[in-house]
């Protein structure tokens, strides 16, 4: 008996999983399905669904869109199966189980997901965990001390060090408090790996190979922040692998609120759930979170020099740009198109990946409070931008190891043009 446990333990231990690591029995009996929307009627049935989860959560939408046509996935708990069949039967749309066992999906992808980086580099091999990625960000500063420094962002819920890293060439003369600046965040949602992985890999770019990219840093600094949401970051590594949330404690039992919907800017309008055990909670107030804190300080910091928000999420390839509250277009809204489509046209001829362009409400959802609103609003960043990465694997956030690296190439791809047309023209 005891030894056919320490079997277990071992196989386990093997496929770089620990028993203790093992965060997926919580989706025990959950499917994936995916309906894609061809009508109008449609597309509303099923946005008044996605409407009603911010009060009732029980279906978690893993993506969504107005636009028709394109696949929208949902995680569905087993109680929850026959209320969505039918909704989706009372208008003819029909949906496709895309994964009855998402318990066996996420372990077999976990074990060639999650490992250790080689001390001293950063490979996109595998999604690395937040002391690693810390670890790195450190490495970096004492290693380039003539090109980067640290930026201490502040402190999470659970109280992690939050750490920005300020990229910039020292050849220029100009004091840093009147360099320019470009502002990338990602990992505000916890289970969008990729965002902090392709956050990274913009920052070995212009740290590790700097000589190949030393026009984009000749008049701009680059400040970037890896994981604005450590706590649920780690969370989603652990426990449970589809957190979205931070992890400080609300009334009724529920963790975290949305912190994409957490900032002070039309908060609570849209989009925007007062449910404390809904996805997308706005929090009990506008910066409830340390963390969206944290975020809205160092924002505010480079106020008038920063000229480029650009916050990393997935999926679904989409470049979005404000209006995120409102379907209202900004008076502004023909730069950011410009900005934008000229990522989205890089991409396109390197890799013929497609990337949709739009203001966030017109082509996602309606949704208030969040950090791109804010930015352009609140602080008065002229180009605010919202990055929908490539989705794969397990409900779209869990990219296969083999694929981290193509998918960071190719945002790379479309990072530097947006920054290259930004600082043209700003
Ligand atoms: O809903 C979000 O916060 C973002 N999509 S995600 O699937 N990564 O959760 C989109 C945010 C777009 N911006 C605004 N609505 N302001
Ligand atoms: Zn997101």
């Amino acid at each position: 008996m005891y030894l056919g446990f320490l079997f277990i333990y071992f196989i386990a231990l093997s496929h770089g999983a620990t028993i203790e690591d093992d965060n997926y029995s919580v989706y025990q009996g959950y499917k994936i399905i995916e309906v894609t929307p061809e009508s109008n009627k449609q597309s509303k049935i099923l946005e008044q669904f996605h409407e009603q989860q911010h009060k009732v959560p029980s279906v978690i939408f893993l993506s969504s869109t107005k636009l028709l046509n394109s696949p929208i996935l949902m995680l569905v708990p087993p109680e929850s199966e026959i209320e969505l069949q039918s909704v989706l039967k009372s208008v003819k749309l029909p949906f496709r189980i895309i994964d009855d066992d998402v318990v066996t999906s996420l372990r077999e992808e976990r074990s060639e997901n999650s490992r250790r980086r080689t001390p001293s580099r950063m490979d996109f091999e595998s999604y690395h965990r937040f002391d690693d990625i810390t670890e790195y960000l450190d490495d970096l500063s004492k290693k380039y001390p003539q090109h980067t420094a640290l930026v201490p962002v502040g402190k999470s819920y659970e109280g992690r060090q939050m750490n920005a890293i300020r990229i910039t060439d020292n050849s220029e003369s100009r004091s840093t408090s009147d360099r320019k600046v470009i502002f990338i965040d990602a990992g505000i949602h916890a289970r969008e790996w990729i965002a902090p992985a392709t956050a990274l890999y913009v920052i070995h770019q212009l740290v590790e190979n700097f000589d190949s990219n030393r026009d984009l840093v000749k008049d701009y600094d680059w400040v970037i922040l890896p994981v604005v949401n450590p706590d649920g970051y780690e969370y989603s590594h652990t426990k449970e692998r589809f957190w979205r949330k931070t992890r400080q404690p609300n009334s009724f039992a529920c963790i975290g609120t949305d912190a994409n919907r957490n900032f002070d800017f039309h908060w609570g309008e849209t989009g925007a759930s007062s449910y404390a055990c809904a996805e997308t909670f706005r929090g009990p107030k506008a910066f409830s979170e340390p963390e969206t804190q944290a975020l809205k300080q160092i924002l505010e910091s480079f106020e008038g020099n920063c000229k480029m928000y650009l916050s990393l999420h997935s999926y679904g390839n989409y470049l979005l740009y404000p209006w995120g509250y409102e379907s209202t277009l900004p008076p502004t809204w023909k730069d950011l198109d410009e900005i934008s489509m000229a990522g989205a046209n890089a991409i396109r001829s390197a890799t013929g990946t497609n990337y949709t362009v739009g203001s966030a409400t017109n082509v996602l959802y309606a949704a208030a409070g969040a950090s791109d609103d804010y930015a352009f609003g609140a602080v008065k960043i002229p180009v605010s931008i919202t990055m929908e990465l490539s989705g794969a694997g397990s409900g779209g956030f869990d990219p296969p190891a083999r694929k981290i690296k193509p998918f960071v190439e190719e945002a790379w791809i479309g990072i530097k043009a947006m920054a290259a047309s930004v600082t043209k023209k700003y």
